[in-house]
């Protein structure tokens, strides 16, 4: 079997890994309405809701079995040769401005940016230093793509450029004028995403004028006129989402493969970002085996038969988060958070009956493990792993970083907890909120503000006081904004189930109820809503220097959690039913199948 499971570089392999991964059936299935297996001292009378989530896709032995060839030093040694060349590509002076910011973007997208951090930097503080001395008549030599990608890669990387650099592609009428220059429109596009609250022009008129360029694009050139030519195929996926809000490394495995397609491309670059790519989904594999073996030590996903038991999903959640090779401990720690928190949230929304929640509740404020006793049996094992683990996170982080930082955790989940009782108990009692109401606690009930405390705690070198008060006080702009798109999303496509089978009202519902509004001008609300938040986000990160004390890198990572969630719900509900979501897709193309190399 494990020949089998060995990973080769030829794509021929990843059908056979496909099946043995995902090994069903598991031994139980949870398809029973209110007759839950009785679970120790708990009344089997009491009616309890069942979420009917399907059993984990991933077998455990299986995962463990997998070999990787890419983990070698020899591949490791070759990819340093492929990014000494790349380097030199980078700081090369005969290489136009054009050139430069086309390799930047280049980098970015397949996923080895990481490497030249500091060249990177040098090229666009340049180029951020230049525009702000240019006079206007400069601006007009400049095509679109390159203005457009200039503005894209300067705001990126937090310098506030205007979007007033667009104007001269308008005409004194106000329209835009852009020609069929189809590079510069599909630049233009995704540029707009970059925009703010205090920008006028780029959401509401620039991207709806590039929006509807695109789409008649793809109208009037059919995929057989364009042959082979990628245009089409890049059009396409900017439409389906444009790549600024696209989990990285997803962004990444689909650019190799049309970027290798180029007929112009750099062979070097190609090699280089393959190879890089494969020996990084290596380091992830061996961070996946150490995570599920720690799952089922902790016997939650066994014993919890109501609850997600989602090891992999769970771990996926945090390349989308963090997915560089030398944050393997990050993505350790944040995998065990994500997996408690499911489970917690499952025993709030599905199991657990009220008084039973007011008593897990209590026990996590008062952080008191001589009272474990008080709860009901199937909470206890719970209960205790999850004030184990954070303890545990608590002592790494003290031996490691001498900061005390076990009272912001707990505290963190106090607040989590008491979010999801305040909708356990506004379900019973059938309050239906206001959307403000709802949102003020929703963000909380994602779960968002306390992933983050945890994670600056294990991320950050050096810890700030501040920064952890801050956090813990909920008074970061950004993580707000973050938690909200991850819940209008998760709303977007779980709550018909949970209504169904009894929850509040979600944001949606909130909606309809308050304005009377239909279910399509509400999706459509909530839709908006997202992109407000995006426009805050981006706001805050390029005030970050001047008024912000997060880092920068940590308020990269806070928004990666805005771009997992669009991508964990873009077609379902991937947390809870990763298959019918087309999840599973994704985890085996970013954690199982390697890119094919040449
Ligand atoms: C979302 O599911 C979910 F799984 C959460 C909030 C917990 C874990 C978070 C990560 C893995 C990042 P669900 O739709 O049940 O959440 P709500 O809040 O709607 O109950
Ligand atoms: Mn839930
Ligand atoms: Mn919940
Ligand atoms: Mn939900
Ligand atoms: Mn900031």
């Amino acid at each position: 079997m494990a020949s089998v499971l060995q990973i080769g570089s030829a794509l021929i392999y990843s059908n056979a890994l496909v099946k043995t991964i995902r090994l069903r059936p598991k031994s139980f299935t949870c398809t029973v309405v209110a007759k839950p297996v009785p679970a120790g001292d708990e009344s089997s009378a009491v009616p309890r809701r069942s979420a009917n989530y399907p059993p984990s896709l991933w077998d455990h032995h299986h995962l463990l079995s997998v070999e990787n060839i890419y983990a070698k030093g020899k591949s490791v040694r070759e990819r340093d040769l492929l990014k000494e060349m790349v380097r030199k590509m980078l700081v090369d002076e005969k290489a136009t401005y054009l050139d430069k910011l086309e390799l930047i973007d280049d980098l970015q997208k397949l996923g080895v940016s990481y490497h030249f951090e500091r060249e990177i930097d040098n090229v666009l503080t340049d180029s951020y230093q230049k525009n702000r001395r240019i006079i206007r008549t400069y601006e007009m030599e400049k095509d679109l793509h390159t203005i457009a990608l200039e503005f894209r890669l300067l705001r990126q990387h937090g310098f506030n450029v205007s979007e007033d650099v667009f104007d001269v592609f308008m005409k004194k009428c106000g329209k835009f004028e852009s020609g069929d220059d189809i590079n510069g429109l599909i630049s233009l596009y995704e540029a707009s995403y970059l925009s703010t609250k205090s920008d006028t022009k780029l959401q509401k008129f620039i991207r709806p004028f590039a929006t509807q360029k695109l789409r008649d694009f793809v109208e009037t050139h059919s995929t057989k006129e364009f042959g082979s030519c990628d245009v089409q195929e890049i059009v396409v996926q900017a439409l389906d989402m444009p790549y600024y809000w696209r989990m990285r490394r997803l962004a990444t495995r689909w650019y190799i493969h049309v970027y290798g397609k180029r007929h112009n491309n750099n062979v070097v670059l190609v090699e280089f970002a393959k190879l890089d790519f494969n020996i990084l989904q290596a380091v992830h594999q061996e961070e996946l085996k150490y995570v599920s073996s720690w799952w089922r030590e902790t016997g939650l996903g066994n014993q919890l038969h109501f609850a997600r038991d989602r090891i992999v999903e769970n771990y996926f959640w945090t390349i989308g988060q963090i997915q560089e090779p030398q944050f393997g401990n990050v993505r350790r720690t944040m995998t065990k958070v994500n997996a408690l928190l499911t489970i917690v949230d499952d025993i709030y929304d599905i199991y657990g009956t009220l008084e039973e929640l007011q008593l897990f509740t209590v026990a996590i404020e008062n952080w008191d493990v001589n009272r474990l006793d008080e709860l009901p049996e199937y909470m206890r094992l719970c209960f205790l792993v999850v004030y184990n683990e954070v303890n545990s996170i608590g002592c790494d982080i003290l031996r490691n970083k001498h900061i005390n930082v076990i009272p912001f955790l707990k505290k963190s989940w106090a607040d989590v907890c008491r979010a999801y009782l305040v909708e356990a108990k506004w379900y019973k009692r059938g309050h239906k909120p206001d959307l403000d109401e709802y949102m003020q606690n929703a963000w909380i009930s994602i779960s968002a503000p306390t992933i983050f405390v945890h994670f600056y705690c294990v991320f950050s070198d050096q810890l700030s006081i501040q920064v952890l008060e801050t956090l813990s006080q909920h008074q970061q702009n950004v993580v707000r904004c973050s938690a909200s798109v991850f819940r209008l999303a998760n709303d977007l496509v779980t709550s018909p189930d949970e209504l169904a089978r009894g929850d509040v009202f979600k944001s949606i519902q909130c909606y309809m109820n308050e304005t009377g509004a239909s279910e399509k001008k509400a999706r459509s609300h909530v839709r908006q809503m997202i992109n407000d938040m995006w426009d805050e986000m981006n706001y805050e990160k390029m005030a970050h220097s001047t008024t912000s004390l997060l880092p920068q890198n940590f308020v990269e990572t806070v928004m990666n959690l805005a771009r997992m969630s669009q991508c964990m719900y873009q077609y379902g509900d991937g947390h809870g039913s990763p298959e019918k979501a087309k999840i599973v897709d994704r985890v085996m193309s970013l954690l199982f199948n390697p890119v094919p190399l040449d």
